[in-house]
């Protein structure tokens, strides 16, 4: 649990750094899932570096939320898909490390474009089908930001996946309350979405996405309730910023670039463990 906390801090000043680099990108919801993507890369999916853009054999994750591709990239790289280096051409031009993910640059790691937000659900649907059909055992995961479920798509691909018992997938929302306009609570109430998620048939469960201890707990609880003939939705509650105390909590840090002074803060407050790339 100690090592995955220093690798959490570390994939937080390689987001702060990289956003602050390109001056441009989102450091909010990647702040707040970094917990969430270290537990997944380096303890809680079987997955390998090598990487097969068909992820025969291996469970799959799918992005999105799209616009937290910092925290991505980061876990990707710190895991091994490819070299941390790399990190330091984000959003820059002819880089693989495109503001938001996309496949013709062919990123280890990436599967799927996205940052137009409300279509990763039904493409992780879509593979988590793929497996059924193939008779793997694998887990497909996916993750959504609570804004992101403004969307419609994500309502018809809920529908779809409890009608059709897709039970090897596990969709997270990352609850921060938060969004680009403001409050989510303001720019379009959600009510209870795990109410929602239970009404159209899923099994759920609710993490605190911030404690690394709960984290791990409850993906692995998580994975106890696949195949049970529902889909399982993870309530992730993050806040946005975290680990950076003047970003937290406040969504006008959704998708701004800290300035040289704020990186110095920020990088004071998060411990370098790893090596900086
Ligand atoms: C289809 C589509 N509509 C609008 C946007 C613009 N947009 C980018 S991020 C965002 C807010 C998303 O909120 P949330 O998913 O909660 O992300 P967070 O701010 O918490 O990181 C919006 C509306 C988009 N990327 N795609
Ligand atoms: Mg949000």
């Amino acid at each position: 649990m100690a090592e995955l906390k220093q690798i959490a801090s570390q994939i937080r000043r390689d987001i702060v750094r990289m956003v602050h680099g390109a001056s441009s990108g989102h450091p909010g919801g990647s702040l707040g899932c970094t917990d969430f993507f270290t537990a997944l890369y380096f303890k809680v999916m079987k997955h390998d570096p090598a990487f097969n853009m068909n992820a025969t054999g291996e469970d799959v994750f799918f992005l999105s939320n799209g616009h937290i591709s910092p925290v991505f990239y980061s876990a990707l790289a710190r895991s091994g898909y490819f070299d941390v280096k790399e990190l330091a051409t984000f959003r820059k031009l002819n880089s693989r490390l495109q503001g938001h993910p996309a496949t013709h640059e062919h990123l280890p790691g990436i599967r799927i474009a996205s940052g137009s937000l409300g279509q990763g659900m039904s493409v992780a649907i879509g593979a988590a089908l793929a497996k059924k059909l193939n008779g793997e055992k694998n887990i497909v995961y996916s993750l959504h930001g609570d804004g992101e479920l403004d969307e419609g798509q994500i309502w018809e691909a809920v529908m779809f996946a409890a009608h059709h018992k897709v039970d090897n997938l596990i969709s997270t929302v990352d609850w921060n309350g938060q969004q680009i306009d403001g409050p989510t609570d303001k720019v379009m109430g959600l009510g209870n979405i795990r109410s929602k998620f239970e009404a159209f048939g899923w099994a759920t469960i609710e993490m605190n996405g911030n404690d690394m201890d709960d984290v791990i707990a409850s993906l692995q609880k998580a994975k106890s309730m696949t195949g049970k003939d529902r889909p399982v939705a993870i309530m992730m509650h993050t806040v946005m910023g975290k680990g950076v105390d003047f970003m937290e909590n406040d969504h006008n840090w959704h998708g701004v670039a800290p300035n040289d002074e704020q990186l110095q803060k920020a990088l004071a407050q998060l411990p370098e463990t790893l090596g900086d790339y």
